[in-house]
């Protein structure tokens, strides 16, 4: 396990499969009530009923094929494992329903089909409610691991009111977000430091992700050897890693690549399992991109509704990207920069 910075005061400790909202990765929430992602530490195998953890290696995504036409009313192996998407990435809680004691079950009930309905929406796919193929296919493109809604607020706003014109008309559109509270750094001078294992390819990336931040913003990012002091910090996780939100091995079997924590806590890690690369490499991660992403959520965006946008929170195998004015627009919003 990698040996993060001391001071935290975070607990390792194995949590137990429960799920509940709050586990957004939020200084405020993931410090104090932040629990365990356990989907993706669970054997995906559909025919594992129930499931063992641990018992068997990742299969990708395997309950998705059973999956696909299914809609509200129908039973079907594989949807717990799907609740479990939904509900990781803030679109389903069951915690808070009545029908919470469907939360661990096959059954596609009202509840399910609103968050795929939201989650439709929040991807501009038709939406249905029923699991067609376009929405399958996305669930298992690789994302970074934030959820793209925390407290049951949606923070790819507007994207339940917008239609699916087509990637065109969206361009020109605004749609970042922020954290919940829309949390900030009080300085403009920031200090960054690596955790020890950082390869070096990860690190002069994640310094040019920083000096592309720094030309759109009002922020200079300086390197910085002591981990205690620094505002921000950046290192690779692996699997259960110690800040309560767990990576799921590497991609396609575990798609999460990255996370980074809202201001002013400062945390980014990346996946270790991935592959990881210097510029577009076929299936492979780029540091930068990634880096990019990440930088955006430790200055306090969260996810853009814009597929252009580097806030988007998918992040594709074998390709590169930039800052987008969607990015640079919600930095200055938040930050109130001319
Ligand atoms: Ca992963
Ligand atoms: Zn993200
Ligand atoms: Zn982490």
């Amino acid at each position: 396990m990698l040996d993060l910075r001391s001071g935290f005061g975070m607990s390792s400790v194995f949590r137990p499969s429960t799920t509940r909202q709050g586990t957004a990765i939020g200084s405020y929430l993931a410090k104090d009530e932040g629990e365990g992602f356990p989907w993706l530490t669970l054997p995906l195998h559909s025919h594992a009923n129930p499931p063992k953890p641990n018992a068997e290696k990742p299969t990708p995504f395997e309950f998705i094929k059973h999956l696909e036409g299914c809609h509200k009313g129908e039973k079907v192996e594989g949807l717990q494992q799907l609740k479990a998407y939904l509900e990781k990435f803030g679109y389903l809680n069951y915690n808070h329903s009545k029908n919470q004691n469907h939360a661990n079950d096959d059954d596609f009930d009202d509840l399910l089909e609103a968050a795929v309905k939201t989650y439709q929406s929040n991807y501009h796919l038709k939406a249905t409610g029923t699991l067609d193929a376009k929405t399958l296919s996305n669930m298992m493109k690789p994302r970074c691991g934030n959820p793209d809604i925390i407290n049951g607020t949606n923070l790819m706003r507007g994207g339940k009111k917008r239609p699916n014109h087509g990637h065109n008309a969206l361009h020109t559109v605004s749609h970042y977000s922020f954290f919940q509270g829309n949390p900030k750094w009080p300085s403009n001078q920031l200090t960054y430091a690596f955790l020890p294992g950082t390869n070096s390819d990860a690190q002069s990336a994640v310094a040019r992700a920083f000096d592309k931040w720094a030309a759109q913003t009002h922020f200079t990012f300086s390197r910085s050897q002591d981990l205690g002091s620094a505002n921000l910090t950046i290192g690779f996780g692996r699997l259960d890693h110690g800040d309560q939100n767990s990576f799921d091995g590497p991609w396609p079997t575990g798609p999460i690549l990255a996370h980074a924590f809202s201001p002013t806590d400062g945390r980014f890690h990346y996946d270790a399992d991935e592959s990881w690369s210097v510029g577009a490499v076929p299936n492979a991660f780029d540091y930068e991109t990634v880096a990019l992403h990440e930088i955006g959520h430790l200055l306090g965006l969260h996810h853009s509704l814009v597929p252009q946008a580097i806030m988007y929170s998918e992040i594709d195998a074998g390709a590169t990207k930039g800052l987008h004015g969607d990015d640079i627009q919600g930095i200055k919003a938040l930050y109130n920069i001319a």
